[in-house]
């Protein structure tokens, strides 16, 4: 067995033995508590990324963790050729706290995003009377739904796609946050559903207009097409609501939901609806081996009973406001913008001296908090929902000491 001692081992060990599809931050953790992680050397730093919002809860909430050893201790798998003694359990109460019908239960949110496009394309064939393979699913530029092929179909990045073609077909992108252009592709009769993002997280936190997710929801009743909201990033509380759709009092046809469904502890993801759409896939149709399984299910509930026991969204909503406040006070010539809701933000940072995000988040690591850029000159600060308020002071003042290091 090879034991890893020194953050340099691990570099070695990851770069000889792993596929080189990550540019990781240089920072190996070997322990995580609450709003903290420890690297292998014992340092201690605030987690300002929380597994892209999927550590919601924090790390290793005792509750959460309790879960899981019980279920793995019990069963833990049975494939769905059988029923088990859990998943009923499960079902019954994840519809109940997010009021839908039905749920699909899968592992990754790349997975639960593709689900929701299968079963948008089933009802578009079985209710709407759209004709065979003519359906159509409208998303945005600058989206993030995954990594499988029908999903960096719908990319407009770069990256994401060279190289992978050919592509899935029946999308249409039009530009986020403007509903003209929405409008315009709701006139094609074959249109289905519009898959959105409450708000673009990859894209840089890009919260869109007030009123934009509401519009465009009436706008889709109106034509008989599905609003499917990808909530993987968005939703359990991190922007301040359960849902990030509840800021504009929009219920999504299709909700799909992954990351924080398990704070961090298991790959759980989750398609939410209601019958008259769900019930369009039949026995054999969809599936898969893991989704639904004992644990999961057991971690689910637990991950969702934490979030309402200890207010996480409200903490999350009062948190948040306080940290834009306190990061709009520091005086850096190289922030240019701060925004976001909840604990889902993000800077805008203006490169100076040669000195980008990066060189920014290296420093910030120094200093003792971890966060990610996204796009060269966007940082990421999306901590655990458990955040205290001293906490939060402490975390912007070391932003602060680290930004006043570049002047
Ligand atoms: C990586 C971003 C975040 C997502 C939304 C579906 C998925 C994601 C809205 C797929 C995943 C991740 C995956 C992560 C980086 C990350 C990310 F920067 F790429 F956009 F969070 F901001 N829908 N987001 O954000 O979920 O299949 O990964 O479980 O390393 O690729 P998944």
């Amino acid at each position: 067995m090879t034991e890893i001692k020194t953050s340099q081992m691990a570099y070695d060990l990851e770069d000889r033995y792993g596929a080189h599809n990550y540019h990781p931050l240089p920072v190996v953790l070997a322990k995580g508590q609450g709003v903290f992680m420890w690297d292998v050397e014992g340092k201690r730093y605030y987690d300002f990324l929380s597994a892209y919002s999927a550590v919601n809860q924090g790390h290793c909430h005792p509750k959460i963790i309790q879960a899981l050893i019980n279920q793995a201790q019990t069963l833990e798998l049975t494939s769905r050729a059988f029923y088990n003694n859990v998943l009923g359990e499960y079902e019954k109460f994840i519809t109940g706290y997010f009021g839908y019908e039905k749920v699909l239960p899968m592992n990754s949110g790349a997975e639960a995003d593709e689900t929701a496009l299968k079963l948008t394309r089933k009802w578009a064939y079985k209710v709407k009377g759209i004709p065979e393979n003519q359906a159509k699913i409208i998303c945005c530029e600058n989206n993030f739904h995954g990594r499988t092929i029908s999903i960096i179909s719908m990319s407009t990045d770069p990256q994401a796609r060279a190289d992978f073609g050919p592509f899935t077909p029946g999308f249409i992108t039009i530009p986020y946050d403007d509903l003209i252009s929405l409008e315009k592709a709701l006139e094609d009769p074959n249109v289905a559903g519009f898959l959105v993002e409450p708000i673009q997280g990859e894209a840089g936190v890009y919260v869109p207009q007030e009123g934009y997710l509401k519009k465009a929801w009436e706008m889709c009743k109106a034509k008989n097409v599905l609003l499917i909201a990808d909530e993987v990033q968005t939703g359990i509380a991190r922007t301040g609501k359960l849902l990030a759709s509840e800021w504009e009092e929009v219920r999504p046809d299709i909700l799909i939901l992954g990351k924080a469904l398990s704070g961090g502890v298991y790959p759980i993801s989750a398609v939410l609806s209601d019958d008259h759409i769900m019930l369009t896939i039949k026995p054999g149709e969809h599936g898969s081996t893991f989704g639904g399984n004992p644990i999961a299910c057991k971690v689910a509930i637990a991950a969702l009973e934490v979030i309402r026991e200890e207010k996480l969204a409200d903490n999350a909503e009062r948190m948040g406001n306080i940290f834009r406040e306190e990061l709009r006070k520091i005086q850096s010539p190289m922030v240019e913008l701060v925004r976001g809701k909840g604990l889902l933000n993000a800077a805008v940072i203006k490169p100076m001296n040669g000195k980008t995000a990066w060189d920014v988040c290296l420093k910030m690591r120094d200093n003792g908090l971890l966060a990610k850029p996204t796009h060269d000159h966007i940082i990421r600060f999306a901590p655990p929902l458990v955040i205290n308020e001293a906490q939060i002071r402490e975390s912007v003042e070391i932003i602060a000491l680290s930004l006043k290091s570049f002047s």
